[in-house]
């Protein structure tokens, strides 16, 4: 995150820290068995056993009273997901596996958000959150060593898809979010842009790709979850 600041232990306790074989990712839990993150952090197809969901985590790669390591039974992408058009559905749901019969434990460290409704909106400019421990600067080399978090405020769709910022690289299953310089950056991906509503937190977008980090009329964009929630409700309600 650019721009942001360091967030209070437990103040986002769906945030789940991803690793992928050598490689990182952010994700979001929605329920104790489920995570969503971005499909291209998984696109090279990685064996579930190379994977690992670390819920509770405040400190990076820290392991403390709070966290707790998940392994993964699988991954399931969005059916119309594609490697050769990464930026597009870019959505993947993570089944966490059960230990004594049992996912996810709810502690004041570790709780789901709430999915939006799929007909739920939020309006053009409205100020919502990004957390995660991605690079602080575009050209940073290290994550950064606490979860971070910023407010971006929702870039109207009319504007995001106008030739002077990403044109027809944007479609409406997609949605545009920053603040000057504020925005997420490498190792945020498959994060949360979440949007409180009343008190209560959605999870709008999930952190999927931007032209760089934090540059003038190039927002960030993020995966529209509106647009799939169907689809979750399908995969996560399903009996084996
Ligand atoms: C990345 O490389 C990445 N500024 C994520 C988000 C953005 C850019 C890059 C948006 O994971």
């Amino acid at each position: 995150i650019l721009g942001g600041h360091a967030a209070l232990p437990g103040a986002h306790p769906w945030m789940a820290a991803i690793f992928i074989g050598e490689s990182f990712c952010a994700g979001t839990l929605i329920a104790s068995c489920w995570v969503l993150s971005a499909a291209h952090c998984f696109s090279g197809n990685p064996l579930a056993s190379q994977v690992r969901v670390i819920l509770g985590q405040h400190r990076f790669n820290d392991t403390g009273p709070n966290t707790k390591s998940h392994r993964i039974e699988k991954y399931i992408f969005y059916d119309k997901y594609s490697v050769y058009n990464p930026t597009v559905h870019d959505i993947v749901l993570v089944k966490l596996k059960k230990e004594k019969g049992k996912c996810a434990k709810m502690t004041q460290f570790v709780r789901p958000i709430c999915l939006p409704g799929e007909d739920m909106s939020f309006p053009d400019y409205h100020c919502c959150d990004i957390t995660g421990w991605g690079h602080m600067y575009e050209k940073a080399n290290a994550y950064a060593d606490q979860l971070m978090e910023g407010v971006v405020y929702i870039v109207p769709f009319e504007q995001c898809s106008r030739p002077n910022m990403y044109g027809t690289e944007v479609t409406p299953t997609m949605l545009c979010a920053g603040h000057w310089c504020v925005d997420a950056c490498q190792g945020d991906s498959g994060g949360p842009l979440a949007c409180s509503r009343n008190g209560v937190y959605f999870l709008y977008g999930i952190v999927s790709w931007g032209d760089g980090c934090g540059r003038s009329r190039k927002p960030g964009v993020y995966t529209r979850v509106t647009k799939y929630v169907n689809w979750i409700q399908k995969v996560t309600k399903s009996k084996p």
